[in-house]
């Protein structure tokens, strides 16, 4: 067993883009008046970049690089904090509707891993009130012994920054530990800290390469709905 989980959170404890941080970025350029619509497709683009106000800006420099307006926010730093931090609140909102239910298996593994003394952690590129906002809805405040985020370690994955924080700040070596994750950089970020990786793949994530993974699975699976190990195919 290992002596300590690290799991990531979008994706990966919950399908959070596609109906959450999705919807609430165009919902908060919708209020601002901005004009920029963030379709399901151009969002599968848009999430090889972490971070929500990285995001931002990458749309911004790569599909407006002509656009005045999109050149005037580029120039303010503030005002795309502003959205960034709008966009959290209207995302904190979904969660709290229960828009975003948990992953198959993934309450049962926290629960299962409490009962028998495995150390509990997150390490995430998102924004601390968006990680406390989905684990209140769920009951899970409690559940870990920290939470790693954007707060902590602004260097965004595949940076395995984040992970390294984690691993330093509870003591565990890192073949101790293993990390659940949704994508090729989350995977990057873990196996870059040397912690082997289990990976979940999310609907925006299926298509990647997940070479460097100890075991790609379709989810974390639930008494009578067991996960399928992608690689071979057979139930686990
Ligand atoms: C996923 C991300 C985040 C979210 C948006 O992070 O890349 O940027 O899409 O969150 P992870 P913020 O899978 O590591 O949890 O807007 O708060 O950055
Ligand atoms: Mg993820």
């Amino acid at each position: 067993w290992p002596k300590l989980i690290v799991f990531d959170v979008d994706g990966t404890l919950a399908e959070t883009e596609r109906l959450g941080h999705r919807v609430a970025f165009t919902l908060a350029f919708r209020e601002a008046g901005l004009p920029y619509e963030w379709d399901e497709a151009l969002y599968g683009e848009l999430l090889r970049v972490s971070g929500g106000r990285e995001r931002i800006r990458h749309f911004l420099e790569v599909y407006r690089p002509d656009d005045r307006v999109a050149a005037e926010l580029l120039a303010d730093p503030e005002r795309i904090a502003a959205l960034h931090r709008r966009k959290n609140e209207i995302y904190a909102e979904i969660v709290k509707r229960g828009e975003l239910p948990l992953r198959p298996g993934v309450r049962r593994l926290i629960e299962e891993a409490r009962a028998v003394g495995i150390r509990l952690a997150v390490a995430t590129t998102t924004s601390r009130e968006n990680v406390e906002a989905l684990l209140a809805h769920y009951g899970l405040e409690e559940a870990f012994e920290l939470l790693a985020t954007a707060q902590e370690v602004p260097v965004k994955k595949p940076d395995p920054a984040v992970y390294r924080y984690v691993l330093d700040a509870l003591a565990v070596a890192p073949e101790d530990a293993l990390a659940v994750e949704d994508s090729r950089n989350g995977l990057l970020a873990a196996v870059g800290a040397g912690i082997p990786t289990l990976v979940t793949p999310s609907t925006y994530t299926r298509g990647e390469d997940f070479t460097e993974a100890w075991l790609v699975l379709s989810d974390l699976g639930e008494p009578g709905a067991p996960a399928r190990d992608l690689r071979t195919g057979e139930e686990v």
